[in-house]
């Protein structure tokens, strides 16, 4: 997979009033690339917003919108299974509390920085008020590898990594989830951790948590479900649907899986994933319970799921999965991993819906040629907004220490995921960019965090 080389700092198509507040944030936050490009691509569809609400533009909304509530970096030291001593560097971007308490997942992999975690951080604020439901927006992970790890070196580093973070932490003051590098296994130490600290058995803490131990069901699953979701209400408004559709996804972590099953059972067919070696093509449909076997039980490379699915499928080292022609596809794995390049030879290959599983997957050029070609296409803060609004779906269980059904929470999930959809096209609708999923997610999620923000004073 190519990661897109950064190339931000322009200000092209930003609105005359929303320049001034771009070009504040590039000078004060200089070198975070990843930061400056989320910003910009919310602050090019506020335009209309700002015209017709001066009280936004009076009350600085978008300038304080722009600037974390606060910024948390520290020391992780930790020692492996042969004693060398390891330090690495960890991070809260506590962003914005207007709508309930910080929430947002923690990310371990080698490339964190604070200008990632800001970008995370500023997406999870509009993403999380586009679901509804009460809860502000964070971010924080660590430039951690996980990769060749023992379970010891891995639980060893999350608690000392929450060893720092717990003081910062709460049920209702900052709510960490996983993220690329983080699931259950790391949410089970980090939580361990905080209860020793705190000797408080505080559920709604975390969420993405162990069954057993106050997890949602639903919620391992809720990412790639609500993605594969959102995509269907997508074609469903058009008279469409996913059966028969070939489908490619990329990544093979936890959206990815998740999503793979739910276009299965919405009657797609996925018929490429990835990691970052590469990506494995199977004609004939990716066999789920082989891809789980592979990538969530033994933690092993993508190859290993050619070797084994034998005939019909093949491994394609360092290719990039958007070689594949589909009719629909979701990026699934990271930001700007799909190119215009791609994002070209995915409309030649005849896609008609995007669905952004990932945080920022897609790079602007990759948008803007999907936008000029027609093919629907859904933004992370609305697509994989599904994972976070089941975190607060735990959080409410945890608070009433309460544990729902399977079908319950799922029902719960397809029902918030169909209100986005309506809420997106509705906001499109009104600021005259019918269709637009990206107008109609950005503007959602800020209008929803700036009434709260003017409500609560100048703070
Ligand atoms: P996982 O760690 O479970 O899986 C990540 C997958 O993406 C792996 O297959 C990984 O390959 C690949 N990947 C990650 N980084 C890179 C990279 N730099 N280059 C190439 N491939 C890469 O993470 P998740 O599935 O949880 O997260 C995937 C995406 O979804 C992220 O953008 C995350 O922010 C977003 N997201 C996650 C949510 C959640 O609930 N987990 C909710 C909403 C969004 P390899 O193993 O080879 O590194
Ligand atoms: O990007 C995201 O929305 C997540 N990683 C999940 C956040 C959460 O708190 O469930």
């Amino acid at each position: 997979m190519t990661i897109a080389p950064l190339t931000t700092g322009s200000s092209d198509g930003l609105d005359e009033k929303v320049l001034a507040v771009y070009d504040t944030i590039l000078r004060r936050n200089p070198g975070e690339l990843e930061f400056h490009q989320a910003s910009h691509e919310v602050l090019e569809t506020l335009g209309p917003v700002v015209a017709k609400h001066p009280e936004y533009v009076e009350a600085k909304l978008l300038e304080r919108i722009c600037e974390p509530e606060r910024q948390i970096i520290f020391r992780v030291p930790w020692a492996d299974d042969s004693g060398e001593v390891h330090v690495n560097r960890g991070f809260r971007v506590e962003f914005n509390s207007a709508l309930g308490p910080y929430k947002g997942g923690l990310r371990f992999h080698p490339s964190v920085n604070l200008g990632i975690v800001k970008f995370l951080g500023f997406e999870q604020v509009f993403k999380n008020a586009v679901t509804g439901m009460p809860i502000g927006g964070g971010k924080g992970g660590a430039d951690f590898d996980p990769r060749g790890r023992s379970d010891r070196e891995i639980m060893r580093f999350c608690q000392s990594f929450m060893t720092e973070l717990h003081r910062h932490l709460g049920e209702h003051t900052d709510v960490p989830a996983g993220d690329i590098g983080v699931g259950q296994r790391e949410l089970g130490y980090l939580f361990g951790q905080y209860k020793r600290i705190t000797n408080r058995y505080e559920s709604g803490v975390l969420t993405g948590k162990g069954l057993t131990w106050g997890g949602a069901r639903v919620r391992r699953e809720a990412t790639g479900y609500g993605c594969a979701y959102f995509v269907q209400e997508m074609l469903a408004a058009r008279g469409s649907s996913l059966e028969g559709s070939d489908v490619v996804v990329s990544g093979a972590g936890n959206v990815a899986i998740y999503a793979v099953e739910k276009i299965a059972q919405l009657g797609g067919r996925v018929v490429a994933v990835s990691d970052s070696s590469g990506y494995v093509h199977d004609a004939a449909g990716i066999d789920l319970d082989l891809l789980k076997e592979v990538k969530e039980i033994e933690r092993e490379r993508i190859e290993v799921y050619a070797q084994r699915r034998g005939r019909g499928a093949t491994f394609v080292a360092d290719g990039s999965v958007w070689d594949v022609p589909c009719r629909v596809a979701l990026p699934c794995a990271t930001q700007n991993e799909l190119t215009e390049r791609d994002a070209l030879r995915l409309i030649e290959g005849g896609v008609v819906a995007v669905g952004e599983g990932a945080n920022m997957p897609c790079t602007p050029e990759a948008v803007r040629a999907f936008r000029a070609a027609g093919v629907l296409f859904a933004p992370g803060k609305a697509a994989n907004a599904g994972g976070v609004a089941t975190s607060a779906l735990e959080m409410q269980q945890n608070a009433s220490r309460d544990s729902w059904t399977f079908e319950h929470s799922e029902q719960r999930l397809q029902e918030i995921v169909q209100e986005m959809h309506a809420a997106c096209c509705a906001t499109a609708e009104e600021y005259g960019a019918p269709g637009d999923y990206v107008v109609g997610a950005n503007i959602t999620g800020f209008v929803r965090v700036a009434d709260a923000m003017l409500a609560h004073g100048l703070i």
